[in-house]
C-alpha cells in the first residue's frame, strides 16, 4: 500500500525574505530558451508556472492510486478519496474556514462565482434588485451577474475607478441602497494591479444587509488570505494562478449560505436519493459538485498551497512589491510614457500595466517574445477598465515569486529594441 500523498518538501523555507534564484530551481519551465534567449516569464497574472513538487504529485497521483472517489471500497478508491478529501480540508484550513463542507471544488474561479451568481443569484434576486459590481472587475465577475440578472430582472450597478486605479470608495454609500442584494469586487486587480481594502468594503456592504463576493483569482496567489479577516461571505479562486494546475479552484462561501442554496449543477455524486419525478441532494460541499472532479487537479493544488504556504504570502507579496517599486522605477524613465494604477506599490501586488505612444501593445509583446520575454498585451478580459482610461488594449508584466531584478531588466531591455524599431519619437 502507498503511503498517503504527502507534499513534497520544496527548496524554500519560510522567511520574511524570499530568495526568487534559489526557488528557480524548483520550476522546469523556466530553464529554457525561447527565441534564443533564456525564458523571462512575466505574465503570472494569466498564469504561474508549477515547481516539480506539483507535476510530481500529478503524476504520482496518475500513477499509482488513480481511481474515482466516493465511489468504491476498493483501496485505490479509498487512497484517491483520502487525498482528494484530504486537499479539501488543507484548503479550508489554509483559508480560514470553519471547515471542509464550506470548499467546494470548482474549475477556477470563473465557474466558482458562475456558480454563485446561478444558485444563489437564481433563488435569491428577483425584479428591481441591485448587484453592485465595479469597473476593476475581471469579465468572469460581470457576465455571469449579466446573465442571472437578464433572467430575474435584477439591475447592475458599478463602482467607478479614480484617475490612479483604485476604487471610488466614496460612492459605495450612495451604490449600496437597500435595493442591494450582492457586491461582488476582485480582491486584487488583474489590470491594475491594485490591492482593494476588502475588510473596509465588507463593513459597508454587511451595513446595508447585503452579500459580499470576492474574486480571489488575482488575491489567493500573491496576498494572504483569511476569509473570517476579510469578512467576506464568498471567496472565489483558481489553482493555476498560484501554481497548481489547471482546471481545479475552489468556492468558499459560508456554510448557511451554502446550505440554503439549490444545487448548480445535476449529476452523479450530489443527490442522497433519486426517484423519477424527485431527488434529494447530498450534504455540503458534494451537493455542489456533480459527474467526476479533477481528482488529481485537487490532490496537487493541494501541493501547491504547501508550497506557497512554506514560502509565505507575506514574503510573495513583499517581493513582488520591491519587484513592481523597481519596474516602475524604471519604465517611468521612458518619456510621456502611460502607467495605469497607483503610483505607490504597496497599493498592488506584481502587475504593471502601460502603453508606448508610437508601438501598440501587441507589437510590444512580439517584440518582447523575440527576445525571450513573456508579457501580455490586450483588455486582460477587463474590457471595462480599458474604457475608463479609453484605451483599447495595455501591455501588462506580471511577476511571481521566481522573478528577479535582471528579468526586470530584460523588459526594459526588450522596451528599448521596441523604441528603437518605432522609432523614438516619445510615448503617450
Ligand atoms: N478574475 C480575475 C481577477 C482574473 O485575473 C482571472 C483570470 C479570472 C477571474 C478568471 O480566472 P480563471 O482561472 O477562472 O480563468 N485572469 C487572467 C488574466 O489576467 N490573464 O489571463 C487570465
Amino acid at each position: 500500500m502507498n503511503p498517503p500523498l504527502e507534499p513534497t518538501t520544496p527548496t524554500a523555507k519560510r522567511s520574511p525574505a524570499l530568495d526568487p534564484y534559489a526557488l528557480r530551481g524548483d520550476f522546469p519551465a523556466l530553464h529554457q530558451e525561447v527565441n534564443g534567449h533564456p525564458l523571462a516569464y512575466l505574465d503570472n497574472a494569466a498564469t504561474t508556472q508549477k515547481p516539480e513538487a506539483v507535476l510530481e504529485a500529478l503524476l504520482r497521483y496518475y500513477r499509482e492510486d488513480n481511481a474515482n472517489v466516493h465511489r468504491g471500497i476498493h483501496e485505490l478508491s479509498r487512497r484517491a478519496t483520502e487525498a482528494y478529501e484530504g486537499s479539501r480540508a488543507r484548503i479550508a484550513e489554509w483559508i480560514g474556514a470553519e471547515g471542509p463542507e464550506e470548499v467546494v471544488w470548482t474549475r477556477g474561479t470563473t465557474e466558482a462565482i458562475n456558480l454563485v451568481a446561478a444558485s444563489w443569484g437564481g433563488s435569491n434576486l428577483s425584479e428591481g434588485d441591485e448587484i453592485l459590481l465595479t469597473e476593476m472587475e475581471h469579465h468572469s465577475n460581470i457576465v455571469p451577474w449579466q446573465l442571472i440578472a437578464e433572467r430575474t430582472g435584477a439591475r447592475l450597478r458599478y463602482v467607478e475607478l479614480d484617475e490612479e486605479g483604485r476604487l471610488r470608495l466614496d460612492q459605495l454609500p450612495e451604490l449600496l441602497t437597500e435595493r442591494t442584494k450582492l457586491m461582488a469586487v476582485s480582491h486584487v486587480s488583474n489590470a491594475l494591479g491594485t490591492i482593494n481594502p476588502v475588510p473596509e468594503i465588507a463593513r459597508l456592504v454587511h451595513e446595508r444587509g447585503a452579500l459580499l463576493l470576492v474574486d480571489g483569482a488575482q488575491g489567493a496567489a500573491h496576498h494572504p488570505v483569511d476569509v473570517k479577516a476579510l469578512g467576506c461571505d464568498f471567496y472565489a479562486f483558481s489553482g493555476h494562478k498560484l501554481m497548481g494546475p489547471t482546471g481545479i479552484g475552489a468556492l468558499w462561501g459560508r456554510e448557511e449560505l451554502l446550505d440554503a442554496m439549490p444545487p448548480y449543477q445535476g449529476g452523479g455524486e450530489m443527490i442522497r436519493v433519486v426517484k423519477p419525478d424527485m431527488s434529494t441532494w447530498a450534504a455540503l460541499p458534494h451537493k455542489f459538485e456533480a459527474g467526476t472532479p479533477n481528482i488529481a487537479g485537487a490532490v496537487a493544488m493541494r501541493v501547491a498551497v504547501d508550497y506557497l504556504d512554506r514560502i509565505g504570502p507575506e514574503a510573495v507579496l513583499e517581493h513582488e512589491q520591491s519587484l513592481v517599486g523597481y519596474a516602475l522605477e524604471r519604465l517611468r524613465e521612458i518619456p510621456g510614457i502611460r502607467l495605469y494604477g497607483p503610483p505607490d506599490p504597496e497599493e498592488r501586488s506584481g502587475v504593471v500595466s502601460f502603453s508606448l505612444q508610437d508601438a501598440h501593445p501587441h507589437d510590444v509583446a512580439t517584440i518582447l517574445d523575440t527576445e525571450g520575454v513573456a508579457i501580455r498585451a490586450g483588455h486582460h478580459c477587463a474590457q471595462l477598465v480599458m474604457r475608463r482610461y479609453q484605451v483599447s488594449a495595455t501591455t501588462r508584466a506580471s511577476f511571481y515569486l521566481y522573478n528577479t531584478r535582471e528579468e526586470v531588466d530584460r523588459l526594459m531591455d526588450g522596451l528599448d529594441a521596441v523604441q528603437s524599431i518605432f522609432g523614438s519619437t516619445g510615448t503617450q
